[in-house]
């Protein structure tokens, strides 16, 4: 069961609008389950308002991208619509592989029929007659029950050339990616659909103008996609008022670690970290510090724990929402080798096209292994300023996001103090083996 919070729009039925609201609840391999339970009414509601206005509800919504960015909605979809070269593209980043996220797997697993819907609202209203499905390679389950629910779409007549018998046309292709986290950056997406290296491009040109093939793509995070059902099924004005400020709608959060009950848990944009740590059982042991927004984010301290859930909130704190990455450490916990790891990740996943990144990655890793061994060079404090200088040259000069956050997580320990004294375990003479990063 998951539990879930907060007040704010509901759908017709009464009940609250929730992403994981046919989590558990519908078979996912059944499209008549998935009707019997709202499913494909949103793609209706999209074909009576015709694409100008599905866009307007989305810019009155502020539906804002769910892959760590937060760009908004309606602006990228707007701009692939009325973009002169055709065709047009709409892909799904369904390659999830931040360390610690599991968000699309769990809607994707349970609910496989509503991403080919959102992914056919979004293929209508951009006006792209060719939607690819780019899912992690390590999600068998997920990739058999999206074929099958494209399948039995395509044999209902909600793909294929003659969509409803609305008159428009559009399908959709799965691609597997191959374990490279890479892949997930959006450019290097497209370059891996395209057959090539999975290498990011420089932005811009962004993909809206200049994407997959060379022709405007939009792309978007599945959490985005399930997001536009909700925005259709209650109104963008309406769904602008669930949340806070510029953060609006729900939010999922993988939340791991020393809590009670680790797992996927949806809850109002504006919900407090602590009411957040609560849902999931409370945290087990002394509360040392949380990692919110992954490897990509920062560290928040327990005095912090009443930061609201939004993108300007965490962002006052030095910290980010990221893709939803909440990771809880107790008082044992061992941060250095946990940041080490992080930083191995890292340097093991960069293409290496660039080389702040390429070189950096490797560099913040060795700093890193030697404090976690505390046999710094030269004093704690020149490691320290050392991971502090790499930071600088990778944030500002790496071509792409894993560059460029790849450093984000030591920034933020160092900016608190968190490396300031020897390891944990090497304080108690231990083996660096607690806080491990989840495999990603
Ligand atoms: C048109 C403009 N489009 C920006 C589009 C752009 C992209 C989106 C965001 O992600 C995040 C980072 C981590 N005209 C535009 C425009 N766009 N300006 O908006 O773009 P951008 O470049 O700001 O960010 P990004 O490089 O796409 C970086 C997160 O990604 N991350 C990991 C995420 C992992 C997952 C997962 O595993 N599921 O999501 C690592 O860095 O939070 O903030 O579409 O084209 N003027
Ligand atoms: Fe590749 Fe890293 Fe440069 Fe991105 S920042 S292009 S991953 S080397």
């Amino acid at each position: 069961s998951v539990p879930q919070s907060g007040r704010g729009a509901r759908l017709p039925g009464g009940e609250p609008l929730r992403l994981l609201r046919r989590i558990g609840v519908v078979d996912p391999e059944s499209i008549d389950d998935y009707r019997a339970h709202g499913g494909y009414g949103a793609l209706r509601r999209a074909i009576e308002f015709g694409p100008t206005r599905v866009i307007t509800e989305l810019e009155d919504s502020s539906l804002m991208g769910r892959g760590g960015a937060a760009f908004p909605t309606g602006v990228k979809w707007k701009g692939v619509a009325g973009a002169p070269e055709h065709p047009h593209y709409l892909v799904c980043n369904a390659d999830e592989s931040e360390p610690g996220t599991f968000k699309d797997r769990v809607l994707m697993e349970s609910d496989p029929f509503g991403l080919i819907e959102a992914m056919t609202i979004a293929g209508y209203v951009t006006g792209s007659r060719t939607g690819y499905l780019y899912i992690r390679g390590e999600y068998p389950l997920a990739t058999r029950r999206l074929l099958g629910a494209v399948e039995s779409a395509r044999a209902r007549g909600y793909l294929g050339e003659d969509v409803m018998g609305e008159g428009f046309a559009f399908d959709i292709e799965l691609r597997r990616g191959a374990g490279a986290y890479i892949c997930g950056e959006e450019t290097a997406l497209l370059e891996s659909i395209e057959g090539f290296r999975g290498e990011p491009r420089n932005k811009p040109p962004f993909p809206s103008v200049k994407g997959l093939f060379g022709k405007p793509t939009a792309i978007n995070n599945v959490e985005t996609l399930y997001n536009v059902l909700g925005v259709l099924d209650i109104g963008g004005q309406a769904f602008a008022e669930i949340g806070g400020g510029r953060s609006t709608g729900t939010k999922l959060f993988c939340v791991a670690g020393a809590v009670g009950a680790p797992g996927v848990y949806e809850v109002e944009f504006g919900t407090t970290l602590r009411q957040l740590l609560d849902l999931a059982g409370g945290t087990r042991g002394d509360l040392r510090t949380v990692l919110l927004g992954g490897a990509a984010g920062g560290f928040v301290m327990p005095e912090n724990l009443d930061v609201p859930l939004t993108l300007e909130g965490t962002r006052e704190i030095g910290a980010t929402l990221g893709s939803g990455v909440v990771l809880v450490f107790d008082s044992h916990a061992d941060l250095t080798g946990t940041l080490r790891r992080i930083a191995a990740f890292f340097r093991d996943e960069s293409c290496g096209q660039c080389v702040p990144c390429r070189v950096g990655t490797v560099r913040q890793e060795e700093v890193l292994a030697r404090l976690e061994r505390d046999a710094p060079l030269g004093s704690r404090e020149t490691e320290l300023a050392l991971l502090d200088d790499l930071a600088r040259v990778m944030r500002d000069a790496s071509i792409c996001g894993l560059g460029q956050t790849a450093p984000a997580a030591i920034t933020s320990a160092l900016d608190l103090g968190l490396l300031d004294r020897p390891s944990r375990s090497r304080e108690n003479g231990q083996h660096a083996d607690r806080g491990k990063v989840p495999s990603a």
